[in-house]
């Protein structure tokens, strides 16, 4: 799976690198003579003081990521700069970013990455650069005719009581909680520990994946119950709701005396109003001072987001295409953030 993903990244760079070349030519003309002189592109655009190295945005496993960074990547080479994607697991890339091998993180999305990022932050190699005007949430998800076999939802514990329903070949008699890629490190592990429910986490290897098996389950009804989070595509297609877990505190993460297992951590839900921050390599405004300005004037709402993920995941779009499909519906929201 993890090749299959290598593989999948590396065609994504491949087709980013093949689309670059045909049409910023003077992008990268700029940023090969441009090294040793900063008067050369001063006055044409905001790269001027900035250094002429590319700006490294890492790709992600899911749509809107995919999408938007390459929304914000033909921003920056609009705006003059020079842009590499960089494919990344989506934990690693705070390590990466505090390094100084990669600049800047779009989309911190609380609930799968809050953790990571706050490490950083703490650590100081890593800023909390902006908060895009939106809310989150990543959870335990169903199709609302699940309600019709399996009364008192959304509350978990009415799940728990039906976790039959969810059982597969694959899960004996416990039910089957369907989660995302690993490295969203979602806690759901710790979460059936932690609450005692009689679940299996059975981890996808791609996103694609979750929709396959929610298509095909919504297809006759049969009960599903999944990872998923909004703003997604999900929310276009399908009625559903997210699992209520008792409320998600900071504290739930590492008390254990936290919540109704005085022994376990993670007996509660992920934040139901979560952040979606960009974050930057603390080297970033350093090295590129007007091009974390404009990053900093970079905001994403939820409909955006949706937008996004809808347009590959429902549409059926490459991501290079949705991000120019975009970017043409949206462009004054794009001239909004050159300022
Ligand atoms: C980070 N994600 C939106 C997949 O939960």
């Amino acid at each position: 799976m993890k090749k299959l993903l290598a593989i999948l990244f590396a065609m994504v760079v491949l087709a980013t690198a093949c689309g670059d070349s045909s049409d910023s030519t003077e992008a990268t003309g700029a940023s090969d003579d441009g090294a040793e002189s900063s008067d050369d592109g001063g006055g044409e655009s905001a790269a001027g003081e900035d250094s002429s190295d590319p700006i490294r945005i890492p790709l992600h496993n899911w749509s809107s990521q995919l999408v938007g960074a390459e929304v914000l990547g033909n921003f920056l080479e609009g705006e003059g700069y020079t842009v590499e994607y960089v494919p990344s697991d989506s934990q690693v890339v705070y390590q990466s970013m505090c390094d100084g091998d990669v600049e800047l993180v779009h989309e911190v999305w609380e609930g799968a990455f809050g953790v990571a990022f706050q490490e950083q932050v703490d650590a100081g190699c890593v800023l909390d650069w902006s908060d895009h005007n939106a809310v989150t949430r990543e959870d335990w998800w169903y199709p609302t005719y699940v309600e019709d076999v399996c009364p008192g939802l959304p509350d978990w514990e009415a799940l728990n009581d039906c976790s039959e329903l969810f059982a597969t070949a694959e899960t004996g008699d416990k039910g089957r909680f369907l989660g995302g890629p690993v490295d969203w490190l979602k806690g759901d592990e710790e979460r059936v520990e932690g609450l005692g429910l009689n679940f299996e986490v059975i981890n996808v290897g791609s996103a694609a994946t979750l929709w396959a098996e929610l298509e095909t389950a919504a297809a006759d009804e049969t009960p599903i119950v999944l990872f998923n989070w909004t703003p997604n595509f999900v929310e276009a297609i399908y009625d559903g709701k997210f699992v209520e877990f008792p409320q998600f505190e900071e504290a739930c993460r590492t008390d254990p005396e936290w919540g109704t297992n005085a022994e376990l951590t993670h007996d509660c839900g992920n934040p139901a109003e979560g952040y979606l921050k960009i974050g930057v390599g603390q080297h970033f405004p350093e090295k590129w001072p007007n091009a974390a300005e404009l990053v900093k004037n970079v905001d994403m709402t939820n409909a955006m987001l949706a937008d996004m993920a809808n347009l590959v995941d429902s549409e059926g779009l490459e991501a290079s295409d949705a991000a120019e499909k975009w970017a043409e519906d949206n462009a004054d929201v794009i001239a909004g953030w050159a300022g």
